[in-house]
């Protein structure tokens, strides 16, 4: 056995656990060994101390014996690397400590599963949730460095597509926050999303080779790797007992490694733990081929294996049943069930109650494989009988749809499934039988609602991971009320019909670490000094700003905060578009994927629009803007792509035309990404959030925008509703169909052309884009846009173009106003505390996970820095800390 077996303790616990045997020589890794022969091991100032003098030591010491450099040599991408280390040691005590208390405290354990974290950059975050930020500061300032350079330096590990993957990580920070017991699972691919650089207007793709430069971030577990089948047959036998068992004989065997992540919480002592899995071959190379002298052949097998996590896939919202794509999603699922397993038995010795000491969450149906997953190995490999294994797998397992769109429901061909996962096909035939018997004794549907709750689709024949996920879980929720509502009244209607209350809204929630305290340092101050630190924790507080609304003083460094802010944009925007931006001019963005339901292009026909105006009275007096776009289309969207061509074809034409003046400016930035985000949210005066109606599950963006003081303007669609309902209308720009009236439109027959013949401001936007006036080297670029508008216009942009017109007019009225801005301003950042994804977490522990907090207590460690004394203390009593860390472990609400 090349591995341990899964009855050996899992990889978390037992990295801390006294008396856990990992030594090849079998001594106990943490029994007394080195304390008794010379005396207890002391930490050492030099590795935990929190002050500047010993961060100055342990930076200084890192720099020069982890990564072999002297100063004199180092760059600042070393200097970036040994403050990574420094911070790192500093977040691993609270780490060990974190595990050690989850397992001697009888608490519910969160398991999350997302097949994508979009985490962000981590050296800034970490200092400043684990409070070292300030020491930091100092101590690199007292050795000449600028720490903001280092923080730069910093590769982000983008592994994730967008919301979905975003919301993930902010998920873990505000989990950790409140001290949840949690711990996220995920893929570690060894290259994130593509890279986009624009080529002549067009968006071109490069590999992200993230890890090419090392990753301080990670720490590799090897000894508590899993095998994860594939393929092959399976075998039927009865057991001495007499009890039917199957057997699965895979055709491979695949290594999965875990990488752990530190992700500690803001102002509290706890670290949780992000497992990201590695396939790895079993063998580095067969070594009979090798010797036969087929070299090539001798490493196939490993390169098969590595494959598995090689790419994060980009999102295809059809997503067209890649092989590769199915194995990721059993490969990690198997992986993080195994470990939850491990880590069960060893803190429970069976798996009975698995379901009441762990809440395992499926971030959308991506890893839904885990209910097949959960029962074949509660039956195939723990000897659990049907129904109980289904009462354990169906009570622990919990799922969030994050989408509408019909296209983007995963289903696989059966052929391609069965020959992957042929036990679990099997499992699933048995699953479906059983699910569709009951529902026939119980409700007598006809064979139509029977054809749709089957998790078997037929012609072609396929298994639909949203049914399989709505089955298996014992909680299903949307992410805003209106998504929810469509949730339970379309796209799952006939399972919200069968088990309404396992249906539920938990609408999104960002972390105002990362999106205030750590990317809008300067608001970040101005709300502390009013508001004291309460705010950082309690975001619903940020209400108490409203007292000073009229504060001439306060309105005035309120402004002042956003024009630092915009002044940091506007150089970024100069080093990286060589463009030059009017600080005074408004500061118009919509940043996210591309995709022609977010209608980016019907913000480009109202620059177009704004354009026209300009060009015909030159001398107009109108509000100057800069209207800044960013964001990825995945490779193989054709329309996306030409939307961005578009673009920057429009900016092209509109930045160099003298008739402008400067009073309007477009800026395409490349490579949207968090860190990118971080620069753009605190600048921003209007967020563009403008969505056909009914399509956008929630957005989350819009809360980062409005956190930072942006005004909105936006369809009444995901999260926008709520986000309207607290700034109320008057602060709010509010323009389109609403859902309801986008179907009744579209039933009663929606014909855009009559827009185009009605609207002649339209039309002449529409005729300028189709006959080449923004591509005069190839007039008919742009046709096929403007044709799909005029014949079809799926996401009704001409419906909803004159009134976003209007409403655009509105804002530019408002923005000339600046007192009325700032009161605009201030109100939304003021009333964006709903929108904390702590709010969020505490939704989902009480109504879905019924998971406490538990308190992490260093009790010596005060402010990090131990006396001598207290240290040997803790040390010497890690050993048998069972007692003490009980009493610890109590359990509150979060
Ligand atoms: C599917 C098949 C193959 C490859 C990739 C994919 C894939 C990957 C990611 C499909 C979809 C996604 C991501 C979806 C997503 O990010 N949805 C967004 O989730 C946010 C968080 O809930 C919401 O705020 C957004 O409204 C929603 O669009």
């Amino acid at each position: 056995m090349p591995f341990p077996s899964d009855t050996q303790p899992s990889p978390t616990q037992a990295a801390f656990e006294p008396g856990f045997d990992s030594n090849q020589d079998g001594s106990h890794a943490r029994e007394s060994v080195p304390f008794q022969e010379s005396g207890p091991i002391r930490i050492e100032d030099d590795r935990t101390g929190m002050d500047v003098n010993t961060l100055k030591r342990a930076f200084t010491d890192n720099l020069f014996y982890v990564l072999g450099k002297s100063e004199e040599f180092a760059t600042s991408y070393d200097c970036y690397m040994a403050l990574a280390f420094t911070v790192r040691d500093r977040l691993i005590y609270r780490w060990m400590q974190t595990v050690q208390t989850y397992l001697q405290a009888d608490c519910k354990v969160v398991c999350y599963l997302s097949i994508e974290y979009l985490l962000g950059r981590q050296l800034k975050s970490n200092l400043v949730n684990v409070g070292l930020y300030q020491q930091t500061l100092q101590a690199m300032q007292e050795l000449g460095i600028d720490l903001n350079r280092l923080v730069n330096e910093e590769i982000e590990p983008e592994l994730g597509n967008g919301g979905m993957g975003r919301l993930a990580a902010c998920y873990l920070e505000s989990m950790a926050t409140l001290e949840i017991p949690a711990i996220g699972y995920g893929i570690r691919y060894d290259y994130g999303l593509f890279e986009q650089v624009i080529q002549n207007g067009w968006q071109r793709e490069r590999p992200d080779n993230w890890l090419r430069f090392g990753n301080p971030w990670e720490i590799p577990r090897p000894e508590y790797r899993v095998e994860v089948k594939f393929g092959g047959s399976t075998e039927g036998y009865f057991d001495e007992q007499g009890k039917y068992q199957v057997r699965w004989h895979p055709d491979q065997v695949v290594m999965g490694m875990p990488y752990d992540w530190l992700v500690p919480g803001y102002g509290v002592e706890t670290v949780n733990t992000l497992r990201l899995w590695s396939a790895r071959a079993l063998q580095d190379f067969n070594l009979e081929i090798f010797n036969e002298g087929d070299y090539g052949r001798a490493v196939d097998e490993r390169i098969q294996s590595e494959s598995i996590s090689k790419i994060l896939y980009p999102r295809d919202d059809t997503p067209r049943g890649q092989e590769l794509r199915l194995k990721q999603e059993y490969f990690f699922a198997s992986c993080s069930l195994q470990d939850i397993i491990g880590l069960h038995l060893h803190k429970h010795g069976h798996l009975r109650n698995l379901h009441h000491q762990a809440a395992i969450h499926l971030n959308d149906t991506h890893p839904a494989i885990s209910v097949a997953e959960l029962m074949r190995l509660l039956i195939d490999e723990h000897g659990f009988d049907w129904d109980t294994a289904w009462e354990i797998t169906q009570g622990a397992i919990a799922f969030t749809n994050h989408t509408l769109l019909p296209e983007a429901m995963e289903t696989w061909k059966i052929e391609l499934f069965g020959r992957l996962l042929p036990r679990h096909l099997e499992i699933i035939y048995e699953i479906n039988a059983r699910f569709l018997d009951q529902v026939r004794r119980q409700f007598h549907p006809d064979d139509g609602r029977i054809a749709r709750l089957s998790i078997i689709q037929e012609n072609p024949k396929a298994v639909r991971m949203a049914n399989l996920a709505n089955v298996g879980s014992q909680a299903i929720n949307g992410v805003s009320a209106l998504h929810t509502q469509l949730l339970r009244q379309e796209t799952f209607r006939d399972f919200f019909d069968l088990f309404p209350d396992r249906f539920s809204n938990k609408t999104n929630g960002i972390t105002p670490r990362r999106w205030v305290l750590v990317s809008n340092p300067a608001l970040a101050e101005l709300i502390t000094d009013k508001l004291g630190k309460g705010w950082i924790r309690h975001l619903d507080s940020l209400r108490q700003l409203e007292a000073w609304l009229e504060d001439a003083e306060f309105r005035q460094a309120w402004r002042s905060v956003k024009r630092q802010n915009k002044e940091a944009l506007a150089r970024y925007i100069q080093e990286n578009a060589g463009l030059t931006v009017d600080l005074d001019s408004m500061f118009d963005l919509q940043v996210k994927r591309i995709h022609e339901y977010k209608r980016q292009l019907l913000n480009a026909l109202h620059v177009v629009t704004l354009y026209n105006r300009l060009k015909r009275s030159p001398d107009a007096d109108i509000c100057p803007r800069t209207v800044i776009l960013s964001g990825k289309a995945a490779p193989s969207y054709q329309t996306a792509k030409l939307i961005i061509k578009l673009i920057n074809n429009i900016a092209r034409k509109v930045n160099q035309d003298p008739d402008v003046q400067g009073r309007l400016k477009v800026v395409y930035l490349t490579d949207f990404s968090v860190s990118l985000g971080e620069h753009i949210y605190p600048a921003a005066d209007l967020s563009e959030q403008i969505s056909m109606a009914g399509k956008e599950a929630s957005g989350t963006g819009n809360m980062k925008f409005m956190l930072n003081g942006a005004v909105t303007i936006g369809t009444l669609d995901g999260a926008n509703i709520k986000i309207r309902e607290e700034v109320g209308d008057e602060n709010f720009f509010l323009f389109g169909l609403r859902a309801e009236e986008v179907v009744n439109l579209k039933s009663s027959g929606y014909r855009p052309y009559e827009y185009y013949e009605n609207n002649p401001l339209l039309r002449e936007v529409l005729d300028q884009i189709r006959s080449g006036v923004f591509s005069p080297e190839d007039p008919h670029l742009f046709q096929p846009l403007i044709n799909q508008l005029l014949e079809q216009d799926q996401y009704c942009l001409l419906a909803d173009f004159q009134p976003y017109i209007d409403c655009q007019q509105q804002v530019e009225e408002a923005y000339q106003d600046t007192e009325r801005w700032t009161s605009m301003s201030i109100i939304n950042a003021a009333r964006s505390g709903y929108f904390s994804a702590d709010r969020a977490i505490r939704e989902y522990c009480q109504d879905i996970w019924h998971t406490c907090a538990v308190e992490i207590r260093l009790d010596d460690y005060d402010q990090g820095r131990q006396s001598q004394k207290m240290r040997e203390k803790v040390i010497s009593q890690l050993p048998r800390i069972s007692g003490q860390v009980a009493e610890q472990g109590r359990s509150r609400q979060p």
